[in-house]
C-alpha cells in the first residue's frame, strides 16, 4: 500500500497484486465483498484478494431497488432469507456506517382470486416459519397508502394483499463500502479495474487464476460475479442453467414523504417505495429476452409511469430523472446457486437474479464458511449446482416478486 496520502475514508487502494493468496474472490459487489469480511472477521483468513473488473459495487449491488424481505415460498428460501433479515438488524453497527436501513413494510398486491390464494398460500408457509406475514383485504391496503387508488382506474381493481411488516429498504451503496471497509481494515486487499480473464485448473482442482494485471496462484476461488457468470463458467468448463436478462429500473424527481410501505404489483408489472431523499425508486419485469448488457430502454419507461399511473394517478406531472440496467442471472426455479462445485476449491455465489440484494448478508457469511471449511453451510445445501441435475429444483417463482 502506498503511504503518499493520508488514510482514505473507504478502503485502501493496494499497489500491485501478490503472486499467491489464500482466497480469491473475483467480483467486488455486495456479494464479494461480503463474503470476503465473513473470511476475515469470523474465520481468521486474511490474505484474501477481492479482484474488480470495473469499481465496488458497480454491478447490480448499485443497480437494484434495495427491497429486503423474507416472505418467500418454500421453507429452504424462508429460513435462508430470514436469516439475512436477522443480520441486516446489525449491520450498521458492525460497520459503523449509516445503511439508511429503513423498515417499510411491504404489500404484494393481488388483483385476482388467483393471486389472493397464492398470497395466502405465501403468508401461511411464513407463519409456519416465524415470519410475520398477512393476508389483508382491500381497505387495509387503502388505509396504509391512502394515495392509491385500489380500483387501478377500473383495471384490476385490488382484492387484498400480502403484508409483510419487516419489509424494509437500505442504501445500496452503503452496503458495499461498508463490507469492503469492514473486510480492508482486516487485511483483505481490493483490487479495482482487475479483470479476471482466466481459471487455472489442474488435474480437477483451482490453482490460480490470470487476471488483466498478471497471474496469482491460489487453491480456492469463489465466484461472486452475478451477471457475468457464464463467461466465469466457460473458464473452468462448467455448465449451469443460468440465463441473463436485462432488469431495469427509474427514479423520480425527490417529493416530500407521502409514501410509506414499499408497493410491489406482479400483475401490473410495478413496484416501487420511496427513498429517505424523497425520490421514487421504481422497477418492473424482467425484459422479456436474453441479453448480456446494461442498455435501458424508453419502451420501459412508457411502460412502467404508465402503470405507475393506474395506482398513482395524482403522479402525472412526477419526472423521471434516471433510468438503468442491471444483469439478472436468472435460475429456472428462481433459488440462486451456491456452494461447493465438481471442480475442488472453485465456490460459486450466482443465481441471484433479481433478489440477491436482500441476500448479501446471509450469502456472505454462508459463502465464508463454505470456503473456509471446504463444506457447503447448512443453509445452502439445498441451492448447490447439481440440483439441477439431480432434478432437485427449489421452486421460488411465486415469491421472485417482480413478474416475469
Ligand atoms: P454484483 O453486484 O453484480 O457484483 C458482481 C461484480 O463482479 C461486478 O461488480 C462485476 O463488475 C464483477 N465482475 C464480473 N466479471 C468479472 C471478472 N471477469 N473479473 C472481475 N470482476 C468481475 N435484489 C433484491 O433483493 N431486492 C431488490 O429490490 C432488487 N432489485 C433489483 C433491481 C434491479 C434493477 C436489478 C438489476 C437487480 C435487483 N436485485 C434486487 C438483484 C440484486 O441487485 C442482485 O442479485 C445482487 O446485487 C447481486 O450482487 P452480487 O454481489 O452477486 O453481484
Ligand atoms: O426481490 O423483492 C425483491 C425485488 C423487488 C424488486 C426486485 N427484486
Amino acid at each position: 500500500f502506498s503511504n503518499k496520502y493520508p488514510e482514505p475514508r473507504m478502503f485502501r487502494q493496494p499497489d500491485r497484486l501478490k503472486s499467491s493468496y489464500d482466497a480469491v474472490i473475483i467480483g467486488a459487489g455486495g456479494h464479494g465483498l461480503a463474503a470476503a469480511y465473513y473470511l476475515a472477521r469470523d474465520h481468521g483468513m486474511h490474505n484474501v484478494a477481492v479482484l474488480e473488473k470495473g469499481y465496488i459495487g458497480g454491478g447490480n449491488t448499485g443497480r437494484n431497488t434495495t427491497i429486503i424481505r423474507s416472505n418467500y415460498l418454500t421453507p429452504e428460501g424462508v429460513k435462508f432469507y430470514d436469516e439475512s433479515v436477522r443480520l441486516w438488524q446489525d449491520l450498521a453497527q458492525d460497520f459503523d456506517l449509516n445503511l439508511f436501513y429503513s423498515t417499510r413494510g411491504h404489500f404484494t398486491l393481488a388483483h385476482t382470486d388467483a393471486s389472493v390464494r397464492t398470497m395466502r398460500w405465501r403468508s401461511e408457509v411464513n407463519k409456519h416459519f416465524g415470519i410475520d406475514s398477512e393476508l389483508v383485504d382491500a381497505d387495509a391496503v387503502q388505509e396504509a397508502c391512502p394515495h392509491m387508488d385500489i380500483t387501478c382506474g377500473g383495471q384490476a381493481p385490488i382484492l387484498g394483499a400480502l403484508y409483510h411488516a419487516p419489509g424494509s429498504i437500505a442504501r445500496h451503496d452503503a452496503v458495499a463500502w461498508g463490507y469492503g471497509r469492514g473486510a480492508d481494515q482486516r487485511g483483505v486487499e481490493i483490487h479495482q479495474q482487475t479483470e479476471v480473464l482466466g481459471i487455472t485448473v489442474e488435474s480437477g482442482r483451482v490453482t490460480g487464476v490470470e487476471t488483466s494485471r498478471g497471474k496469482i496462484s491460489t487453491s480456492r476461488v469463489l465466484c461472486a460475479v452475478a451477471g457475468s457468470t457464464p463467461r466465469l463458467l466457460d473458464m473452468v468448463g462448467l455448465r449451469s442453467p443460468l440465463y441473463i436478462h436485462p432488469l431495469q429500473a427509474m427514479v423520480s424527481e425527490p417529493m416530500k414523504a407521502w409514501l410509506d410501505p414499499i408497493i410491489v404489483s406482479g400483475s401490473l408489472h410495478v413496484y416501487v417505495s420511496q427513498t429517505a431523499r424523497g425520490e421514487l425508486v421504481m422497477g418492473a419485469s424482467l425484459d422479456p429476452y436474453e441479453l448480456h448488457s446494461t442498455r435501458s430502454t424508453l419502451d420501459f419507461v412508457e411502460g412502467l409511469a404508465a402503470h405507475m399511473l393506474e395506482l398513482f394517478p395524482f403522479l402525472s406531472h412526477v419526472k423521471v430523472v434516471r433510468q438503468w440496467a442491471g444483469m439478472a442471472d436468472m435460475t429456472p426455479d428462481f433459488a440462486p446457486i451456491m456452494g461447493k462445485t465438481a471442480i475442488d476449491g472453485f465456490y460459486l455465489d450466482s443465481g441471484w437474479g433479481t433478489w440477491g440484494f436482500k441476500a448479501t448478508p446471509v450469502a456472505g457469511k454462508t459463502m465464508a464458511s463454505t470456503v473456509a471449511n471446504d463444506r457447503n453451510h447448512e443453509l445452502i445445501e439445498d441451492f448447490s449446482l447439481d440440483r439441477f441435475a439431480n432434478y432437485a429444483l427449489v421452486g421460488e417463482k411465486g415469491a421472485a416478486s417482480v413478474g416475469h
